[in-house]
């Protein structure tokens, strides 16, 4: 009896455990490109992140072998361009930040984080601020330091802000370098999910273990 309760109480640590590493999932949409090397992923309701979080999410949606993508050929962009706007949204993230990520000259130090070559752009015109294109850095020097794809493929130097639709992600195996950030954000229902887990848990292993001594 005391071997059946005890492997009641793990096996309820390990459903906890799953509902954990699931409700840490923060997007689940995914739309891959027709060869499957590249992917739009955002999130159910409309749910926006950050740069982080994209960078974060990525082997969490799609595995190990993914980053965020990176473009570097014309070919490229319009690969991207064309699964975007099949997905809809404002932007998307890229695996571009400047580094270092103090930078205040908007067009300086733009780096892949696969260490690619930064040998070809393809910055938008959004009539904003200054001349109007991108990069330029929309709340004064150094405010948008993260690199945004919009839907009709022009580039945009994004501060870390959760208001983006999702992120591009590309296969190819190629070591990153995610710099030092933010922790990784977890939208608010799911930390009260995740506190209301954990404490459930607890509960439910000491219940477990004093039917157990008995
Ligand atoms: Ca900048
Ligand atoms: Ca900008």
């Amino acid at each position: 009896m005391n071997s059946f309760f005890s492997k009641c109480a793990r096996l309820a640590a390990a459903a906890c455990a799953l509902l954990l590493v699931s409700s840490s999932a923060a997007l689940s949409m995914i739309t891959y490109s027709s060869d499957g090397n590249y992917a739009v992923v955002t999130g159910t309701n409309a749910t926006q992140v950050n740069w982080y979080v994209a960078a974060n999410d990525v082997t969490t949606s799609l595995g190990s072998g993914w980053h965020l993508a990176t473009i570097t050929s014309q070919s490229e962009q319009n690969n991207i361009t064309n699964l975007i706007s099949s997905v809809g949204g404002n932007e998307f993230w890229l695996g571009a930040y400047q580094n270092p990520i103090d930078t205040l000259d908007p067009n300086a130090n733009w780096t892949w984080i696969t260490g690619e070559l930064w040998n070809y752009t393809n910055w938008g015109y959004s009539g904003w601020s200054g001349s109007g294109w991108e990069p330029n850095d929309g709340f004064g020097p150094g405010t948008e330091q993260y690199l945004g794809i919009t839907l009709g493929g022009g580039w945009n130097d994004e501060g870390n802000y959760s208001n983006i639709s999702g992120y591009v992600a590309e296969r190819d195996s190629l070591p990153v370098i995610i710099p030092p950030g933010p922790p990784i954000g977890v939208p608010e229902s799911s930390t009260f999910m995740l506190i209301g887990v954990g404490v459930a848990s607890v509960v439910l292993s000491r219940i477990f273990a004093k039917v157990a001594i008995k």
